[in-house]
C-alpha cells in the first residue's frame, strides 16, 4: 500500500472527454522510457509541449527510441506532452501532462504503460499533497483547488479562485503575526519578569490590541463561513401550499420548462420533485411538493403530504403559495403565522384572476411577499429577487466593525478551516478573559499559543502528518 509522502514518480488520469489528460509527476526520465522521442522530451524546456507516441518499454530496458531493439516498440497512443520543470510545476517536481485520446481503453493502456515505466498510481489528492510539501500551495489554497473542481455556479468558482490566489492565506498570515506579536511579548515578560518593557507592567496582557485585532479578524472569517458554504453547497428552496394553489405551475415558470404536472384537480402532485437552478449565483435545489392538507381521503396523497412536511423540515427557505381564487383560509394563516423556524416568502398566486385586496400586512408584508401569476409569469421577477435576497441575508451575519482592508479577504472555504477558526476564537476569548481578571501571564500565554497553533494549522504551517493525510485523501484522484 502506498502512502502520502512516498517518493517516486506518480501518474493518474486528470480529465477525460474526447481527449484525456494523464498527469504525471516526479520523473521525466521514467516517462522518456515509454516515449517515442525520449531525447526531445528530456531536452524540452519547462512549459513546452512535445509531440510523440507513448510506446511499450523495450524488454532490455533501453530507451524507447534507441536503435538496437529488434522490432519497433508497440505504439500505445499518439500524444502531446506538456513538460514542466521543477520547481515551476503544480507539484514543484519535474512533471508532465500527457494529452492522449479519450477512450477508456486508451487511457487504461497509457496508465498501464506508465506503470511499467515505474510510475505508481497516484493517491487521491497526491499531486496537491506534493505541491503542499514542496511549498507550492498552503492548505487553504490546496482546498480551494477541490472547491474549484466542484463549483456549481460562477459565483462559487469565483470565491474558490479568490482563495486559490492566496487571499485567505494572506489573511491568516496577518492573524498569525498579530497573535505572535502578543505572544512573544508575553513570553518576554515571562522570561524577564522583573524588567519593565515598553513601560508596560506584567499585570496587563502585553500588546493586547494585537490579540484583539486577531480576534476581530477571526470572528469576521467565522461569520463569512455560512455565506461561503451557501455558494458552495447551495440551498434547498421548497414550494409549499394547499392543493391546487399553483405550486407546480410556479415551479415550471421558475424553471422555464414543463417539468411538474399541472392539472386543475387538487392533489395532482403526489411526490416531491426537484430541479437545480441558481439565484444570484447561489446554487439552489428547487422543490415542488404535494399540496398540504390536514386529512385526505386518499392514502397515496396522505403519504405525499407526509413527504411535503419532511421536505419543509429540510428547507433553507419556503415559498408558500396561496391560491388567489380560494383566498387566505385558516390553514394558510396558521402556516404563515406559525412558529418561524424557517424563512418563508408568502406568494399570492393567480393574480391574473383575483388581484389581492387588503392582504393582512402581518402575513403579507409588502416588501417581503410576492403577488404573481404563475400562468402569465407576471410578478415572478419580484419573487426571484426575494429568493436571492433571503438566501444571502439568512446566511450572513453582521460583520463586526472591521478595518476596511479586512473586507478584501475571501471567506472560509471548508469545515476544517471553520473548526480551527472556532478553536482559535475560543482560546483567544479565554486568554482575554483571563487578562481582564488580571490573571498571571503564565496562565494566559498557553491560550495565546493554542490560538496561534490553530491558525497555523489552517494554512499548514503547523500540521501533523495524520491531519494532512486525512485532508488530502478527500481529494479526487488526479488532483
Ligand atoms: N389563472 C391562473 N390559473 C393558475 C395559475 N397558477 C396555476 N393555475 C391553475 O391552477 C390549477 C392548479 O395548478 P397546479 O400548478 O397544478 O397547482 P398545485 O399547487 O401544484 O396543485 P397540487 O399539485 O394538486 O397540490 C391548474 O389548473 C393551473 O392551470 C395562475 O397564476 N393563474
Ligand atoms: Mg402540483
Amino acid at each position: 500500500m502506498r502512502r502520502y509522502g512516498d517518493a517516486g514518480p506518480i501518474a493518474a488520469r486528470a480529465a477525460s472527454g474526447v481527449l484525456a489528460i494523464v498527469r504525471t509527476s516526479g520523473s521525466l526520465e521514467a516517462l522518456a522510457r515509454v516515449f517515442s522521442r525520449p531525447r526531445a522530451l528530456l531536452e524540452a524546456p519547462g512549459n513546452s509541449v512535445v509531440y510523440g507516441w507513448i510506446v511499450e518499454p523495450s524488454e532490455d530496458g533501453s530507451p524507447a527510441g534507441a536503435p538496437p531493439a529488434a522490432a519497433p516498440p508497440r505504439r500505445v497512443d499518439e500524444v502531446l506532452v506538456s513538460v514542466y520543470r521543477a520547481p515551476k510545476s503544480y507539484t514543484g517536481e519535474d512533471a508532465a501532462d500527457i494529452s492522449c485520446h479519450g477512450g477508456e481503453a486508451v487511457i487504461r493502456a497509457v496508465l498501464e504503460t506508465l506503470r511499467k515505466a515505474g510510475f505508481a498510481d497516484a493517491l487521491p489528492g497526491e499531486f496537491s499533497f506534493r505541491a503542499f510539501m514542496n511549498g507550492r500551495l498552503d492548505l487553504t489554497r490546496a482546498e480551494s483547488v477541490m472547491e474549484l473542481v466542484s463549483a456549481k455556479t460562477g459565483a462559487a468558482a469565483e470565491k474558490a479562485l479568490r482563495r486559490l490566489s492566496g487571499a485567505l492565506e494572506r489573511e491568516f498570515h496577518i492573524i498569525r503575526e498579530k497573535l505572535l506579536e502578543s505572544l512573544s511579548a508575553a513570553e518576554l515578560f515571562l522570561d524577564y519578569p522583573e524588567d519593565e518593557i515598553d513601560g508596560e507592567t506584567a499585570e496587563a496582557l502585553p500588546h493586547r490590541a494585537a490579540a484583539e485585532e486577531a480576534l476581530k479578524r477571526l470572528e469576521a472569517l467565522a461569520a463569512s463561513y455560512r455565506r461561503e458554504r451557501l455558494y458552495r453547497e447551495g440551498a434547498a428552496v421548497v414550494i409549499a401550499g394547499r392543493p391546487n394553489a399553483g405550486k407546480s405551475s410556479l415551479f415550471n415558470v421558475l424553471l422555464r420548462e414543463d417539468r411538474s404536472i399541472v392539472a386543475e384537480n387538487p392533489g395532482t402532485t403526489r411526490d416531491w420533485i426537484e430541479a437545480s437552478l441558481s439565484f444570484d449565483g447561489v446554487p439552489v435545489r428547487l422543490i415542488d411538493t404535494a399540496g398540504l392538507r390536514e386529512a385526505s381521503p386518499d392514502p397515496v396523497e396522505e403519504i405525499g403530504v407526509g413527504r411535503s412536511r419532511e421536505m419543509l423540515e429540510r428547507a433553507d427557505l419556503v415559498v408558500y403559495v396561496v391560491d388567489g381564487t380560494a383566498g387566505l383560509n385558516g390553514e394558510d394563516r396558521a402556516f404563515l403565522s406559525g412558529p418561524r423556524r424557517k424563512k418563508i416568502i408568502p406568494v399570492w398566486n393567480k393574480a391574473d384572476i383575483v388581484p389581492p385586496v387588503s392582504l393582512p400586512p402581518e402575513l403579507f408584508s409588502p416588501d417581503k411577499s410576492a403577488v404573481l401569476s404563475a400562468r402569465t409569469g407576471e410578478g415572478t421577477e419580484t419573487l426571484c429577487r426575494l429568493i436571492g435576497e433571503n438566501l444571502l441575508e439568512s446566511h450572513s451575519s453582521a460583520f463586526p466593525d472591521l478595518p476596511e482592508a479586512a473586507f478584501d479577504f475571501a471567506g472560509l472555504g471548508s469545515e476544517r478551516q471553520k473548526a480551527l477558526v472556532d478553536r482559535a476564537i475560543s482560546s483567544l476569548n479565554e486568554a482575554l478573559l483571563l487578562a481582564d481578571r488580571k490573571e498571571a501571564l503564565e496562565l494566559i500565554a498557553p491560550f495565546l499559543r493554542e490560538a496561534l497553533d490553530a491558525a497555523g494549522e489552517i494554512t499548514g504551517e503547523v500540521s501533523a502528518a495524520g491531519v494532512l493525510e486525512e485532508m488530502f485523501s478527500r481529494f479526487c484522484v488526479g488532483k
